[in-house]
């Protein structure tokens, strides 16, 4: 690595893991809070321990590590090194996304921000949370314009070539990053500053919560296609094998380009400001965006088992022997993958309308996105970051910390299980999510719920001890013996089909995107901002 650009990306990933830290400590604390174990003093409650949770672990950890991630495989994939105007731009946004989370979270301990990381309108923060939150977007949108010039600059230079898979994922990313960003910017700037501010009275709240949800369901895909990237190109790597199909790689990623965004009414089901025809659509689009996972998924199993049968493999199930499950590079991504087959299965259920209904905010949910971003991504990135600290660092991975990793993510995947299932069997049985610890004058429902808060306590301590573990690890690689450690970056197997040209024509896919979200909202907004809607005054404006 160019040690400008391993500055750069290492400055990310560990600010990336000092939020993970914070986080943790927040989320294990607010565990205990909920489940009635514990009493902070100092005024200390459940709901500023859940915001801290929330915005560090969810918006900050991931945002820095995915624009690290994205940086490396960048610079590598294309050539060696980053545009120096590019890493101009990284840096900018670094600064302004670090100055925000300061801000931020400095605004979330004082208990002027106590509005949680979806910070719904009528909840109302201090107008300096909103601005913190508009500096980290902003930010993010340097590093994306950075990603997309070096990207730019290779396909000047190199005509009629298709780009490296890496890259042209980093670019899907990053486009998607930015225009759904679109959507929370506005919410923010032209709703809640304002109104925070006391320059206007009131907020039209179900524009508000579309806003934020058009821009919070490629949030989650935001999260995902690192790991998928991952996945993809890094791990075929690791195990010895090719990637099944560049193209397939490739489309899978233009379809979540595609589908990510007009699907945000799958989070607002239960809304009444919102006509049924249009959450039909937007839920028949929701299944659209399930099937490059499905793609995903097949690509996966067919990577490995043709590089298992390379390996002299036989049976059905023989390749799932020759793997290395004793390199943590390639064991957290794939208990990650594992993970992700019944996370996705929760998906599905939640947007099924009359499912939905069961499980809307409940613990569910929160069991759901435990087991996606909080198992799949999370330990995906830690995989990566065991290879990759060491690539920038110019050292290696010793036996002991990848043994350390291995137990790291056993860990991960025992505390997830008690936490995750918790949630997901109390969801079911009607204990709401976001809610303190409350028994509602010992009511019969309520108090059967307890053990399994208590559970879920116990699994968020086994997590912790995780997270400590991993900053013991992670201490270990920036201490480790010099050395090198490849970047493992995998090639597309000789028997794939050749990627269409039509792959990396960007005008016909962000055309078709635009398309598509005009589609699926110009007509529920016009009615909501005119409130011909179903849920029109006074259930929108407080
Ligand atoms: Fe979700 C709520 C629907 C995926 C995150 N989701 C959330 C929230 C978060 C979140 C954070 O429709 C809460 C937001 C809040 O605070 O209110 N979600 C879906 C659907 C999918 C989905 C349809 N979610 C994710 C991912 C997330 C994430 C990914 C983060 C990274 N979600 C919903 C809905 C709600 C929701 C509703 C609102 C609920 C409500 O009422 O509030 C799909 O994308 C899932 C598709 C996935 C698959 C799985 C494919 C499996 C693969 C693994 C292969 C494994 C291998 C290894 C090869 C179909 C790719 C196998 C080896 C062996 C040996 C077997």
């Amino acid at each position: 690595f160019d040690r400008k650009d391993a500055a750069l990306v290492l400055s990310h990933i560990l600010f990336a893991f000092g939020a993970l830290l914070l986080g943790g400590i927040a989320g294990m604390l607010q565990g205990m809070v909920r489940g009635g174990t514990i009493t902070l003093p100092a005024g200390i409650g459940y709901y500023e321990l859940l915001t801290a949770h929330g915005v560090l672990m969810a918006l900050i950890f991931t945002t820095y590590f995915i624009i690290g991630f994205l940086y490396s495989g960048v610079a590598k994939s294309l050539g060696g090194t980053l545009l120096p105007a590019s890493r101009k731009m990284g840096w900018a946004g670094f600064i302004l996304m670090s100055v925000g989370t300061a801000l931020g979270t400095v605004m979330i301990l004082l208990g002027k921000a106590t509005v949680l990381y979806t910070f719904y309108a009528p909840l109302k923060a201090s107008p300096w949370f909103y601005i913190a939150l508009a500096l980290v977007i902003v930010g993010s949108w340097f590093s994306g314009i950075g990603i997309i010039q070096s990207y730019r600059h290779w396909r000047k230079l190199h005509q009629g070539r298709m780009s490296p898979l890496f890259s042209f994922m980093a670019v899907v990313t990053m486009l998607m990053w930015m225009i759904a960003t679109i959507g929370v910017a506005a919410t923010v700037l032209l709703q809640f500053i304002p109104w925070s501010f006391g320059w206007v009275d009131t907020i039209q709240v179900m524009v508000s919560r579309t806003l934020f949800w058009y821009f919070g369901h490629p949030l989650v895909y935001f999260w995902l296609l690192p790991a998928y990237m991952c996945w993809y190109v890094v791990i075929p790597k690791i195990i010895g094998g090719r990637i099944f199909s560049d193209a397939l790689a490739r489309l899978s990623f233009l379809l979540f380009l595609l589908f990510s965004i007009p699907v945000g009414f799958h989070h607002q089901l239960m809304e009444p400001g919102i006509s049924p025809l249009w959450k039909y659509i937007q839920v028949v689009l929701t299944f659209m965006v399930v099937i490059p996972s499905l793609m995903t998924a097949f690509s996966l199993f067919a990577t490995f088992e043709t590089t298992g049968r390379a390996k002299g493999a036989k049976g059905l199930f023989g390749w799932l022997k020759v793997l290395p499950w004793k390199d943590v590079r390639f064991f957290a991504p794939f208990m990650g993958m594992l993970i992700f087959i019944p996370a996705g299965a929760g998906g599905i259920i939640n947007a099924s309308n009359q499912m939905n209904a069961v499980v809307h905010n409940t613990l569910w949910v929160t069991g759901h996105f435990h087991l996606t971003v909080a198992s799949s991504v999370a330990l995906t990135f830690f995989g990566i970051a065991y290879w990759l600290i060491p690539a920038l660092t110019n050292r290696v991975l010793t036996p002991a910390v990848n043994r350390l990793g291995i137990i790291q993510t056993i860990i991960w995947m025992v505390g997830m299980f008690f936490m995750s299932g918790s949630m997901h069997t109390v969801g079911l049985l009607g204990s709401p999510r976001r809610t303190a610890y409350t028994t509602y004058q010992d009511h019969t429902d309520a108090v059967l719920w307890m053990p399994y808060h208590v559970a879920m306590a116990i699994g968020g301590i086994i997590l912790f001890a995780g997270v400590l573990l991993l900053m013991f690890n992670i201490v270990c690689l920036l201490r480790a013996p010099k050395g090198y450690t490849e970047y493992p970056l995998g090639e597309t197997a000789e028997t794939a089909e050749p990627t269409p040209k039509l792959f990396e024509r960007w005008g016909v896919w962000v055309g078709v995107l635009v398309v598509l979200i005009l589609f699926a909202y110009t007509i529920p907004f016009t009615e909501m901002l005119n409130n011909t809607g179903p849920g029109s005054k006074p259930w929108v404006t407080w």
